[in-house]
C-alpha cells in the first residue's frame, strides 16, 4: 500500500516536472498556443512579408495566417512571396482582384492591359521561362477564397460587398467581393452614426489602402478593420494579432 503510495506520488512529481520544464521551454523559446494573424496585401514585397513575420514571432508549425489577398504585382518577388505562402501549415488565402489578373494569367497566359499596367508586367516577368511554377501556382491561386467567415462570425474578405443588402444574397459575386470600395465608406458612415454591421462581429478588408485616407497604420471603422498600409506606396506591410489587434509593420 505505502508502496503503491510513493510510486503514484514519484508519478505526480514526474507529471509536474514535464509541465514546468515545458511550459519553462516555451517561455525561454518565446513559444506560446497558436494565434491567429491577417495580414495586408503582400503585393510581391517578399522581403517585408519576411520582416513582419519575424516582427509578430509568428511561429510557421502552428499560428495561422490569413491573407487578405493580392499577394502578386507591383512588387519584385511574386514567386518567392507565393512559395513561402504554400509553405505555411495554417493559411487561408483570400482572393484579391490581382490574384485574380495573376490567375487568368497562369491558366490562360492572358494578360489585358488593364492588368499588366498596375503592377501585372512584373508578375509577368518573373514567371516568364519558369512552366513548372506556372502550373503549380495556378493550383494554388485555383483553390483561394471568395471570403472567409471565422468560428467567432468574423468576416475576411478582400475589398467588401454592398453593406445594405444581407451578405449571403451576394457571396457568391466574385466581382463585387474582389473590387468593392463601397463598405469602407459605409463603415465610415456607421462610425459616425454609432452603427456597426450586425452581421458579423468584425470584418476585416484588404484592397483599399490606408493611405487613401492619410493614414500608413490599420484603419478601425465602426467595426470594420481596413489592413492594406499599401506597403507599394509606403513601404509598410502591416501584420496584426486577430484576438488583440496587436500590430507589425515593415521598415520603409
Ligand atoms: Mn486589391
Amino acid at each position: 500500500m505505502q508502496y503503491h503510495f510513493i510510486m503514484i506520488t514519484q508519478w505526480a512529481l514526474l507529471i509536474e516536472n514535464e509541465i514546468v520544464n515545458k511550459v519553462l521551454y516555451d517561455s525561454i523559446m518565446g513559444k506560446g498556443s497558436a494565434r491567429k494573424f491577417v495580414i495586408g496585401d503582400i503585393h510581391s514585397h517578399y522581403d517585408q512579408f519576411m520582416e513582419v513575420l519575424d516582427k509578430a514571432g509568428f511561429q510557421y508549425d502552428k499560428d495561422m495566417l490569413i491573407s487578405l489577398g493580392d499577394l502578386v504585382d507591383r512588387g519584385p518577388k511574386p514567386i518567392e512571396v507565393v512559395e513561402k505562402v504554400m509553405e505555411l501549415k495554417n493559411f487561408i488565402h483570400i482572393l484579391g482582384n490581382h490574384d485574380e489578373w495573376c490567375y487568368q494569367f497562369l491558366k490562360y497566359n492572358y494578360k489585358p492591359f488593364i492588368w499588366t499596367s498596375q503592377g501585372g508586367s512584373s508578375t509577368v516577368s518573373a514567371y516568364s521561362g519558369r512552366p513548372e511554377l506556372i502550373k503549380k501556382h495556378r493550383d494554388f491561386f485555383e483553390k483561394a477564397k471568395l471570403y472567409y467567415i471565422d468560428e467567432e462570425s468574423r468576416l475576411f474578405v478582400h475589398g467588401g460587398y454592398d453593406g445594405d443588402i444581407p451578405f449571403g444574397e451576394q457571396s457568391d459575386n466574385k466581382e463585387l467581393l474582389i473590387w468593392d470600395r463601397s463598405l469602407f465608406r459605409k463603415a465610415m458612415e456607421y462610425d459616425q452614426s454609432g452603427k456597426t454591421f450586425d452581421e458579423f462581429k468584425e470584418i476585416f478588408i484588404g484592397h483599399t489602402p490606408t493611405q487613401f485616407i492619410d493614414s500608413s497604420t490599420p484603419l478601425h471603422f465602426s467595426n470594420l478593420w481596413m489592413l492594406d498600409t499599401g506597403v507599394y506606396l509606403s513601404g509598410k506591410l502591416t501584420i496584426m494579432n486577430i484576438e488583440t489587434k496587436e500590430y507589425w509593420q515593415s521598415n520603409p
